[in-house]
């Protein structure tokens, strides 16, 4: 199957990308390159010290005999966008090319539109590129658990159905996120719905919860094919950034009380959705929704877990409640649905303390490079 990686050369992408080229896709990568400039604006680094994708996408051909073609440019160019896929002839587009922070779409306005408008349009090229060009082609589409919100009922995968004065239907579950970045997410589910309705494409949407690990298959075996690890308060996410926190010494940064239920996976289990997603393709006009992620964790339970690792490793390490930088509910019921991923055959890698073990170990290796500056969070929601 030929599938084209947007946002390839990101977090979520770069595994992706080996992963399916490893298992015998034919993968093209397009990524416009964005987030290291992103990085470099707000002076961030990832913890890891990443190659250029053209060294990245050589080595791995030098490894393993295998081509990944690569397109550099920006999505929400249309002209660009369609001569790509011209170019490739995609069966599958996977589609990671978004902004993703919540605190960096919470800037200011300025982010808040950026955000909006590189997401929105994007996705929009992508819907007009593929009814133009390529109608049959499945996208596989990132959305977001946090398109949801933290209602006080369970949350489905995607469609909840109603009784409403004797009468009954199937409608899209409620949304109510909590940031510009997840509100970009959710008018892309609304505008791809719309297209898979009215074009009869056929699309997948998979939101998905917050990733945690670094090392695939892949990405551990080299490293030159090293994957990005984001600390810092903007792009860095829980907890990620507890065992690096933990690593140097750092107080565990717990927002408010920690009581914030989330839904989570491991990298390994995100590569691994997206290809069982891509073997199990949408109906044509069908709009699907899965649920990606493998267990739900409060924040503060999270930071417990790695103290408690890390005070195996002879690190001694804090938790520090900080005022909370964001609005959102610090005690609530949360319970998301995530059986259809699982019914297709996902085999869950469950938070372990081997797995914490192992990302402090690698946190670890990497803490001479850590810009202690960058920890604490900056960005304000209100
Ligand atoms: P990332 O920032 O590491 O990677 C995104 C990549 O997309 C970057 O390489 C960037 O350069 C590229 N990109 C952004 N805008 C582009 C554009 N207009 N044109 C071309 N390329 C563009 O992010 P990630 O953590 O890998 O997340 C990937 C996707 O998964 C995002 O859509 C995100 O919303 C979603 N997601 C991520 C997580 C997580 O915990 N990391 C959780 C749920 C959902
Ligand atoms: N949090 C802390 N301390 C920290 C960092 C975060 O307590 O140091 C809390 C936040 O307040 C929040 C929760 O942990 O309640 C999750 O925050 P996060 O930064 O780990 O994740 P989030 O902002 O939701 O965004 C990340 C990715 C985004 C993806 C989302 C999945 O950056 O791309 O869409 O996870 S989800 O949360 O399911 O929507």
């Amino acid at each position: 199957m030929k599938v084209l990686v947007i946002g390839g050369d990101g977090y979520c992408g770069w595994a992706t990308a080996l992963h399916l080229s490893s298992r015998g896709y034919e993968v093209g990568i397009l990524d416009s390159l964005v987030r290291r400039n992103w990085d470099a604006q707000i002076g961030v680094e990832t913890l890891t010290p990443i190659a250029s994708i053209h060294q990245r996408i050589q080595h791995w051909q030098n490894l393993t005999g295998k081509k990944i073609e690569l397109f550099v440019g920006d999505i929400t160019n249309y002209d660009f966008l369609s001569k790509a896929l011209r170019k490739f002839s995609p069966e599958s587009i996977v589609h990671f090319g978004e902004q993703r922070s919540a605190p960096y779409s919470m800037i200011d306005r300025e982010h808040a539109v950026l955000t909006q408008v590189n997401n929105v349009v994007g996705t929009l090229n992508i819907i007009y590129a593929m009814k133009e060009d390529f109608p049959d082609c499945h996208l596989v589409k990132l959305g977001t658990m946090g398109e949801y919100g933290t209602p006080n009922i369970d949350i489905e995968e995607g469609y909840i159905t109603i009784e409403h004065n004797g009468r009954k239907d199937t409608l899209p579950y409620p949304k109510q996120p909590g940031s510009f970045y997840h509100l970009s997410k959710v008018h892309d589910s609304h505008n791809i719905h719309f297209a898979c309705r009215i074009w009869g494409l056929r699309a997948t949407d998979l939101n998905q919860g917050v990733v945690y690990g670094v090392l695939t298959e892949e990405t551990g075996t080299d490293e030159l094919l090293v994957n990005r690890l984001d600390y810092d308060g903007v792009f860095g996410t829980a907890l990620n950034r507890f065992c690096i926190q933990a690593a140097i010494g750092h107080p565990l940064t717990v927002y408010g009380t920690g009581g914030q239920t989330r839904a989570f996976l491991d990298i390994r289990d995100t590569v691994r959705c997206i290809e069982i997603s891509l073997n199990n393709p949408a109906n044509s006009g069908e709009f699907r929704v899965f649920n990606q992620f493998t267990e739900q964790f409060n924040v503060l339970d999270l930071a417990i877990m790695v103290k408690k690792a890390a005070g195996a490793l002879g690190l001694n390490v804090e938790i520090q409640n900080l005022a909370n930088p964001r609005v959102e509910l610090e005690e609530h019921y949360f319970n998301a649905k995530n059986t259809k991923l699982i019914d297709l055959g996902l085999q869950p890698h469950y938070l372990s303390e081997s797995l914490i073990d192992s990302l402090l170990n690698f946190s670890i290796k990497y803490k001479h490079r850590v810009d202690e500056q960058q920890i604490l969070p900056k960005v304000s929601w209100r």
